[in-house]
């Protein structure tokens, strides 16, 4: 083992869209693990849309991260050292930890995985907060049934991508936008959307709309806001389903813009518009977790991930969600992990 430790910091609050002057590379010693603490050796840690939200100063319900602190994030790790945990020397372990090689936590906030189960890094994507949002939000929130129309906004992305999936085994017709011709097709012939559109290519995303879905809209999976849920808004049918789960297209305004929305249409349709927390369902994780494992080991569900390499490409692999540079869930690479 290494002496030294690497972690990320934030270095100031990004005005508008964040860049490689957010964050500043520290290196220090690799601490030692305090009474009921464990050291865990990061093999893969996640990067989210969220993060930017608490790089923010506003309120959020995600605390603000502070100028100088070590960002921190959903991480998959080995435990390298402990000192009286519940946890062993070599265990896999899924946590809130720091962007760094390695750091200590309190045992009772490391989770134990199976890397029998499933690929290790999956904790992180389909089968960790992600597959959850896409199992609530698709299901609960949004109420797909059979026969309906469904669409999924950041429709290749880790939520969208597993949500899209569930909406087709329940029966629904499924509608994705994404972001190029490469993540259409993905849609298309390795998920088995009914149709995908690339939003970038399209000038008239309601045409486009009404030829992917010429029934409408019944529920609606928004990831992304902006023109493309305008567009989506004007198809909605009577009694549609709005779930709201994110609104990446509007992280790094500066401004909120202004309309013309299209809330006229739920009048018309008495659609439901709800936001939701993937954490709401806390309670209901376990149930999440094992349906969604089920469905990755049958084949129902296929995922994928878009893997950078070392803790020094931690930024960038976050930067780049703004971007679209990630097909399915997007993760970096921090250690082996050798069985
Ligand atoms: P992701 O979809 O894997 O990655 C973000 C994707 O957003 C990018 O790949 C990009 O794909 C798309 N994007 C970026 N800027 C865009 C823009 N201006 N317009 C349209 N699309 C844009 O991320 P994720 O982790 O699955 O999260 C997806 C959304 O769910 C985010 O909004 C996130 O905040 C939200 N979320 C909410 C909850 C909750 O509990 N409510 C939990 C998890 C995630 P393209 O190439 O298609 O542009
Ligand atoms: C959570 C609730 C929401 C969480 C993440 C989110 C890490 C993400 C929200 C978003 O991306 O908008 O408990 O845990």
């Amino acid at each position: 083992m290494t002496d030294s430790n690497k972690r990320w910091t934030l270095a100031e609050r990004p005005q508008g869209r964040p860049d490689s002057d957010t964050f500043e590379l520290q290196e220090d010693p690799v601490p030692d693990p305090g009474p009921g603490e464990a050291l865990v050796r990061t093999l893969y840690l996640s990067v989210d849309p969220y993060m930017r939200g608490r790089m923010s100063a506003a309120e959020s319900y995600a605390d603000p991260w502070d100028v100088g602190e070590t960002l921190h994030g959903a991480v998959v790790g080995e435990v390298v050292a402990e000192h009286g945990t519940t946890h062993e020397t070599g265990d896999v372990v899924t946590a809130e930890l720091d962007w760094a090689e390695y750091a200590t936590a309190p045992g009772s906030e490391l989770h134990g995985i199976d890397p029998d189960a499933a690929p290790i890094s999956t904790a992180l994507g389909v089968l960790g907060m992600p597959g959850r949002t896409a199992y609530f939000g698709t299901r609960e929130v949004a109420d797909v049934d059979a026969g309906d129309t469904f669409v999924v906004t950041g429709a290749a992305g880790a939520v969208g991508s597993v949500a899209g999936q569930i909406a087709s085994l329940t029966g629904a017709r499924v509608v994705g936008f994404a972001g190029s011709d490469e993540k259409v097709r993905f849609l298309e012939e390795e998920l088995g959307f009914d149709a995908g559109i690339n939003y970038e290519t399209t000038e008239d995303y309601h045409t486009a709309l009404q030829e992917a879905a010429p029934e409408g809209v019944d529920a609606y999976f928004d990831n992304v806001g902006g023109p493309i849920t305008d567009a989506v808004f004007r198809s909605l049918n009577v009694d549609a389903r709005v779930a709201v789960c994110g609104q990446i297209s509007q992280y790094n305004a500066e401004s909120m813009p202004t309309g013309p929305r299209k809330l006229a249409t739920v009048i018309q349709t008495r659609a439901t518009v709800q936001g939701f927390l993937v954490s709401d369902f806390a309670p209901r994780f376990g149930e999440a977790t094992t349906r969604l494992g089920q469905w990755v080991r049958n084949g129902d569900i296929t995922y994928r991930e878009t893997v950078t390499e070392g803790i020094e490409s931690a930024p960038d692999a976050f930067l780049g969600l703004f971007d679209g540079e990630n097909i399915g869930k997007q993760l970096v690479k921090i250690g082996e992990y050798e069985d």
